[in-house]
């Protein structure tokens, strides 16, 4: 038996490759291989199942999978490579006994190629080395200069990786096409078409797993020794009820025994042994995507199972273990690192509440949440400590926000949500702490410039390096997490597309103070209820970026469009034009409206001010200001700018007018 995680940044390929693995085992029977191909043709992966997996093209959940190559089981574990959702690798790796690093051989080494690797070498797992993509226009280049390889080499040297670790052996290939080879000049042949790939195949990596992944290891307690397993994932399933995965860390298990468990952060209560077994109804193991029941049936040190018939309240990181000969202490589990960011998810509290959700009141989002955090440890909830009804999220990111109000949305639910706030902590000298990023930004060439004062200005980045080659730049920084909100789509557009940036959470370090003014945008703010007409967004289309198109229902407070100027601008979006057939009228001017600007979730959480809210609906999402009343809301920004100005000036006059030397 082999156990491994494919582990990867983000896009480089880790997916399309567990897919093409599949298909070269020899369980996956001929209907899913079929399948499979029929996804890929469109462009899709098998293994990213999740509906929003597969619209947005991203992984979000870790998945394990069996298959039998030569007579061996071999159990992969598809990861997700987004920082957001980096708690599932952490999780992943403490099952798996090696790690299979795939590396985009035109893009090298990126920030989660390294946070994923840190992990893995910490964990003494076996890597092997995919240098994936060459297929690619351009996807050679790197990889033939050696480039790639060496910045991997030195990655592992700087993780302070063992000799084992070392010597991993690389291979080349593209998982798209469904190919690799152990050697390179052969991988260049076939990307010049001097050689067929149909000659390589997946076999060879398969067979690399084999010989260099070592085969599971637990306590050697044999056989009859107590069975225990830790909780990896939890999940819900409708006919199952509660179920959950993780590897068999010691003993064996089949359906029908009973099983109790100890919380991770506690050992056996004897009293309550009893009252808190139950009886598991089923042993399985994924086939692709599909569960089946585990060959044989029982669950052996080594396998990676997922089991039904589990008590309710067992949660991630929790053990279980046999009721009859329990084991006494939990199994260690990898401590996570803290979230960054919290939001208040509270009931629609706006004039158009309770239209159009099926699920609205703040109790049920609050149970709706609880049973997210026991399935996903990396996120934890809290009553807020500005509205008790309401309820803190506490994440790792704006995706990993997003996602879960996506999925919230489809279930039918109807929130208004508050915006991001950075988890501040304090240290012992009672300084208050912020979260830091490093922060890679690759662009093209001519607009380093552009990405430098951007980051270095209003958003306080330090530059900490910056490369060049072949026209593209790769710049590194450090900042707070707090000035990267919203970067992303801004770099963008500001680059014309050419930018791709990447953070990964550094440490916290002392709060760096208020960031540049140039980051708040104002808003276009509608001052009527009703229908918003193309007339009436015609002409506040002149003033900036809109939101909203015509017919989208719209309320006073309500944020319609981005001023291009700054400060927020009050705009009437219903205004109809004059007496004329209002049909023929929407019809001509829709034409000439600027296409409204919709966001996606994670985006309008990286974009709202502090001063509004998102209002989701299974229908809609809407963003708006907290205090809906014009009139209200201009007393407070004028309270506010007081207030900076006498900052200002009280720091002015304690810095004497001059700059503080260092
Ligand atoms: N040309 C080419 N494209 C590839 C190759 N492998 C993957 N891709 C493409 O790269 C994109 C990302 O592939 P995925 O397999 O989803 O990458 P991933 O690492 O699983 O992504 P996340 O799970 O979201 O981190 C898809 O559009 C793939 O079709 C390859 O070998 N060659
Ligand atoms: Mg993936």
């Amino acid at each position: 038996m082999r156990n491994l995680g494919v582990v990867a940044h983000i896009d480089h390929g880790k997916t399309s490759l567990v897919d093409k693995l599949l298909q070269s085992s020899s369980t996956v029977p001929e209907a899913l291989k079929a399948q499979s191909s029929q996804v890929q043709g469109e462009g899709q992966r098998l293994m990213d199942s999740g509906d929003l997996e597969q619209e947005r093209g991203i992984t979000i959940t870790s998945k394990p999978t069996r298959c039998i190559y030569k007579d061996h089981v071999v159990n992969i574990v598809d990861t997700p490579g987004h920082a957001d959702f980096a708690g599932e690798v952490d999780r992943i790796l403490s099952m798996v006994d090696g790690v299979c690093l795939v590396v985009d051989g035109g893009e090298g080494v990126m920030s989660q190629t390294k946070y994923v690797m840190e992990r893995a070498v910490h964990a003494n797992l076996q890597p092997i080395v995919f240098l994936n993509k060459l297929d690619r226009d351009g996807g050679l280049t790197m990889v033939e200069s050696g480039q790639v390889e060496t910045e991997i080499f030195d990655l592992f040297i700087q993780l302070g990786a063992n000799d084992s670790q070392l010597e991993y052996p690389t291979y080349y290939g593209s998982a798209k096409m469904g190919w690799v080879t152990d050697n390179l000049d052969d991988a260049v042949k076939v990307v010049k078409g001097e050689a067929s790939p149909d000659a390589y195949g997946m076999e060879g990596l398969l067979d690399g797993f084999l010989t260099n992944i070592p085969p599971p290891t637990g306590p050697d307690v044999g056989d009859n020794g107590p069975f225990s397993l830790a909780a990896t994932m939890v999940g819900y399933d409708k006919y199952l009820g509660r179920t959950l995965t993780g590897k068999v860390y010691s003993g064996s298990l089949e359906a029908n025994e009973k099983v109790i468990y100890l919380p991770r952060d506690g050992g056996i209560i004897e009293d309550k042994k009893a009252a808190l077994a139950t009886s598991i109804t089923g042993v399985f193991a994924y086939e692709g995507v599909e569960r089946k029941p585990l060959p044989g049936g029982v669950a052996m040190p080594g396998d990676i199972v997922t089991l039904s018939g589990v008590p309710d309240t067992i949660a991630v990181g929790d053990t279980l273990t046999g009721e009859g000969k329990p084991v006494r202490e939990p199994i260690d589990t990898p401590p996570l690192s803290p979230p960054t960011l919290s939001m208040d998810f509270g009931a629609n509290d706006g004039p158009l509440a309770g239209k159009e959700g099926t699920i609205v009141q703040s109790s049920r989002i609050r149970a709706r949440l609880q049973s997210e955090v026991d399935n996903n440890v990396t996120l934890s909830i809290g009553v807020s400590e500005t509205d008790g009804e309401k309820t803190v999220v506490f994440a790792r990111g704006e995706l990993q926000l997003g996602i879960l109000i996506e999925q919230m949305r489809r279930e039918g639910y109807e929130m208004t949500i508050s915006p991001p706030k950075i988890v501040f902590s304090t240290s012992p000298a009672g300084d208050v702490m912020e979260p830091y990023e490093e922060v890679t930004v690759d662009v093209d060439s001519e607009y380093s410039g552009t990405i430098m004062s951007a980051l270095t200005g209003d958003r306080k980045a330090t530059m900490l390096e910056m490369n060049e080659v072949d026209g593209k730049v790769r710049m590194k920084f450090d900042m707070p997490t707090r000035a990267l909100l919203g970067f992303g789509p801004e770099a963008l557009t500001m680059t014309r597309g050419s930018a791709v940036v990447n953070h990964t959470f550094v440490e916290m370090r002392e709060h760096a103070g208020p960031l540049g003014e140039g980051l708040e945008k104002g808003k276009l703010v509608c001052s009527e209820a009703g229908k918003a007409t193309g007339y009436a967004l015609n002409m506040i289309g002149e003033r900036g970026t809109l939101f909203v198109e015509p017919g989208d229902e719209v309320y006073p407070g309500m944020v319609v469009g981005e001023n291009s100027r700054a400060g927020d601008l009050d705009v009437n979006a219903v205004r109809a034009k004059g007496l004329t057939n209002v049909r023929t009228v929407l019809k001509e001017e829709k034409a000439n409206i600027a296409v409204a600007e919709k966001k996606s979730v994670e985006e309008i959480i990286a974009y709202m001010g502090d001063d509004e809210v998102i209002e989701v609906t299974p229908k809609s999402v809407r963003l708006r200001k907290r205090v809906l009343d014009a009139g209200e809301r201009s007393r407070i920004a004028r309270v506010k700018k007081q207030q900076r100005e006498a900052a200002k000036e009280n720091k002015a006059a304690k810095g004497g007018g001059g700059k503080k030397k260092r």
